[in-house]
This record gives C-alpha cells, structure tokens and sequence, in this order.
C-alpha cells in the first residue's frame, strides 16, 4: 500500500503484515450502501442510468484494520489544515487501464470517531476477493463507491479524485437535468458522499 501526496514528504510504502502489526487493530460494523440502491424506482420518475438495482445493493458486516488516522500520523502527517480529500486507488483497471478511484473529504478521514480503517477483516476472516482482499477502505456513512476495494494507494491531495467514478458518475440530479446537458452539469452536482441508510419493504414484493 502506497501513500503519498500533499503533506507527505517521502512516498511511504506499507505491506499487509505491516498494516496488521504496526497499528492497533480497530472493529466496527456498518453497513455500505450503493448509491445506486433503488435504482428501478428511480428510473420510474425518470430513466436514469446504472445497473437497475432493486433494494437490495446493501450489506452490513463487521469490518477489522487499522484506523485511516493511525497510518496518515504514521506517514507524517500532524494536522490537517493543508489538505482537503483523501483519494484511494484501487489495483482494479479498467479498458483503458486506468484504477478504480474515489475520495473523501479529509476530515472524514481524520476524525476520530469517523471510524475510517484500512480494513483486513470481514466478519473475522480474511476479506474474501469479492469484497476486496487484501485491503479495502472503510468509510461507514459514506456511499459504497468511495469503500474502495483492494486498495492500493492512498493520495492526500486539494482535489478530489480524478477518477470518472468521482467527477462523472454517483451524482444526482434534479431531473429537469438531460443527458445532452450532462457534460456541463458534472461541475454543478457534489459527489455523493454521505447517504442516508434506506430501509425498504422486501415482503410483500412491489
Ligand atoms: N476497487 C474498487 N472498489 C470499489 C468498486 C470498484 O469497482 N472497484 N465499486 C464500488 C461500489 S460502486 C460499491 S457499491 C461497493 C460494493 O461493495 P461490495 O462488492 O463489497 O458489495 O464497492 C465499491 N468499491
Ligand atoms: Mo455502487
């Protein structure tokens, strides 16, 4: 795991057992939700678009690592006031080569009782593959896109990520907003961050 950016004067690099033995090990459960959860009934006001999820792109699960503060204070890093999002990168790439990125503003990350790890458990394993082994960010409170799976750089930085998951895509728009307006629109929404837990009925069916 690499860190690195503003604030950080030598790139630091962490392995597995380090995260596992040089930081106290922190457990929390929360549940992640997709921002994307109830996207069929979105699409019923207006056609948006995304996989069509139904109410169930969400999880809970007990999650154990180290505190995303323990390791940014490990790095350096004494306060704050210079920075303003904590971007992650993933080691999954798309088409065109380019990782899975996402960020939160830094405060989340530094709070602490924001509960922000560097996880490496899932309910007292390992964290399987699908979920994001060796190492996933867990931001509880915060959208599913910005939990980033099998993490592997961290960059403290002015800007959020660059990353199209981040500037084109997890926004919401009033929908007098049309695709042929989208382009100029990205600028004009927020990222989703925090999202509000939903709680549906599954029985009877819709
Ligand atoms: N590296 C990486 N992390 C990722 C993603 C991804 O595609 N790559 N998808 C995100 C999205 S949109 C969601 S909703 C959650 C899903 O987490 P889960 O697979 O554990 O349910 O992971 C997030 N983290
Ligand atoms: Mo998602």
């Amino acid at each position: 795991l690499i860190i690195t950016g503003k604030g950080i004067e030598k790139e630091i690099k962490l392995s597995w057992e380090d995260l596992k033995t040089k930081f106290p090990k922190h457990t929390i459960v929360a549940t992640l939700q997709c921002a994307g959860n109830r996207r069929s009934e979105m699409s019923k006001v207006k056609n948006v678009k995304g996989l069509e999820w139904g109410n169930a792109a969400i999880g809970t699960a007990k999650w154990s690592g180290a505190r995303l503060r323990d390791v940014l204070e490990y790095a350096g890093i004494k306060d704050i006031s210079n920075i303003k999002h904590v971007q992650f990168e993933g080691l999954d790439k798309d088409l065109t080569n380019t990782p899975y990125g996402a960020s939160i503003p830094v405060q989340k990350a530094w709070d602490v009782n924001g509960d922000v790890l560097l996880a490496y458990e899932m309910n007292d394993v390992e964290i399987p593959r699908d979920h994001g082994y060796p190492v996933r960010l867990i931001a509880p409170g915060i959208v599913g896109a910005r939990n980033v799976k099998w993490l592997g750089k961290i960059i403290l930085s002015d800007e959020e990520s660059p990353s199209f998951w981040q500037q084109k895509d997890y926004k919401g728009y009033p929908s007098y907003v049309t695709f042929e307006d989208i382009e100029k629109e990205y600028k004009n929404a927020k990222s989703i961050q925090e999202l509000p837990v939903q709680s549906a009925i599954c029985y009877p069916a819709d």
